[in-house]
């Protein structure tokens, strides 16, 4: 039996039964109601969580269903499903993904552990991780990690995007491990975990804007890729400090209705209106290589437009789709970013009230979820270092439109960061 030391989760939380003592040491947390749920206290009791994920061991020359063995990039899966109860081998299904990716790569014969089969545990069921991924406080390192910041004091309008990171995971509890769309296995030949949220101050924005970098930079330095779920979009601005201060000047592919290069509000600097003329500023971003993509409806003035350019960026509006297809945006993005390292940073908002209502500053005319996510499957094999998805907010959703829209992007970004040009 495992109880929490305090109720705040603040000294970390601590089991003091008979059994090994397990105490997390981790800032990044995933929330649970008032005590730590029972699988972080692993060999306390009940089975082992870990027999109840799939697991793939990576390796360099196996042949699976529509693989190409001569193809020198592409890396073998064997995916293994491990019995909980009596921990016999039950199936061996094979796959093809392209393993390179931005991040280190995954050693040839190492263990993968993938989401929770959900023949064994109803998808109901067990705490709420990204499409029930392991925790990365279950596992020795990852390749590529989501991270929620569940931080949104830096909004202009409607407040709620704090909750976005629980929502997102909540709503991706249907997702399979194979994705169609990109012939690939994302959670099979890398290993992909939950690294739960960051715990960011609501009362300071400076503060959290600096330990959402430091949190970061830390979470990174062993070489992972991350997907960060917000929040607000302030967070993007410590994590391209973050990115760029490890791999220099970077190409911003902002999807979003809003240009996020406004200027101040009451005076404030930083804001989620705010975060890519300060990165600008900064000197984070490539300049001759960052684009937006669905932004629409009104602005303050003229010159925000023609400020936005000096600060870096071209525009694909959202009513450019209706007129050049989706496939004219694809090429028009993919020949903005070229080769260079791209971040990728979504605003739920560049959907559609329809499609996303669930957020803070919606505008109505925007892009559908197949638009975009058909638009998200294009960056395959460009270089892309990073992604975010921010301002969902929840309390403005309905029948989880948002959540399960947000639970597909993040996939499709999740699938993209383990390929590499
Ligand atoms: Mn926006």
């Amino acid at each position: 039996m495992c109880l929490p030391t305090t109720g705040d989760g603040q000294d970390g939380n601590q089991c003091h039964d008979d059994g090994p003592r397990h105490v997390r040491t981790h800032a990044a947390t995933l929330p649970t109601y008032a005590r730590p749920a029972v699988d972080e206290c692993r060999g306390c009791v009940g089975p082992n969580p870990e027999t109840l994920f799939t697991e793939s061991r990576v390796t360099a020359d196996g042949q699976g269903p529509g693989g190409d063995a001569s193809a020198p990039s592409t890396m073998m899966v064997k995916a293994a499903i491990v019995s909980s109860t009596a921990g016999r081998f039950l199936a061996s299904t094979g796959g093809t993904h392209v393993s390179e990716q931005p991040g280190k790569p995954t050693p040839e014969g190492a263990v993968v552990v993938g989401p929770l089969d959900a023949t064994k545990v109803p998808r109901f069921a067990a705490p709420a991780t990204f499409a029930r991924l392991p925790r990365l406080d279950d596992l020795s390192s990852a390749d590529v990690l989501v991270l929620g910041v569940p931080f949104d004091s830096a909004v202009t309008y409607r407040p709620g995007a704090r909750f976005g990171p629980g929502h997102i995971r909540a709503s991706s509890k249907l997702l399979r491990p194979y994705n169609p769309a990109q012939d690939a296995f994302p959670f099979h030949a890398h290993q992909v975990a939950d690294a739960g949220d960051l715990a960011v101050n609501p009362f300071d924005i400076g503060e959290a804007l600096t330990s959402i970098e430091a949190d970061y930079t830390r979470l990174a330095a062993d070489g992972a890729t991350i997907l960060a779920l917000g929040g607000d979009h302030s967070i993007t601005l410590p994590v391209l400090r973050s990115v760029a201060r490890q791999q220099g000047k970077v190409a911003v592919l902002h999807f979003d209705a809003h240009l996020d290069t406004w200027d101040t509000y009451f005076g404030a600097a930083y804001t989620h209106g705010t975060p890519f003329r300060r990165a600008s500023e900064e000197g984070l971003l490539d300049l001759d290589h960052c684009l937006h993509i669905g932004i629409r409806g009104p602005l303050f003035a003229k010159t925000d437009l023609t400020e936005d350019e000096r600060l870096g960026f071209t525009i694909i509006r959202t009513d450019d789709y209706e007129v050049e297809g989706v496939s004219g945006v694809i090429e028009r993005m993919r020949q903005r970013l070229g080769d260079r390292p791209v971040y990728v940073s979504v605003d739920i908002d560049v959907l559609d009230p329809a499609h996303a209502p669930g957020t803070g500053t919606p505008e109505a005319g925007g892009l559908t979820t197949r638009e975009l996510l058909n638009t998200l499957r294009a960056l395959a094999g460009l270089n892309i270092i990073g992604a975010d998805l921010m301002e969902v907010a929840p309390a403005y959703d309905h029948a989880e439109i948002t959540g399960i829209a947000a639970a597909h992007i993040a996939y499709e970004l999740l699938t993209v960061l383990t390929w590499r040009p």
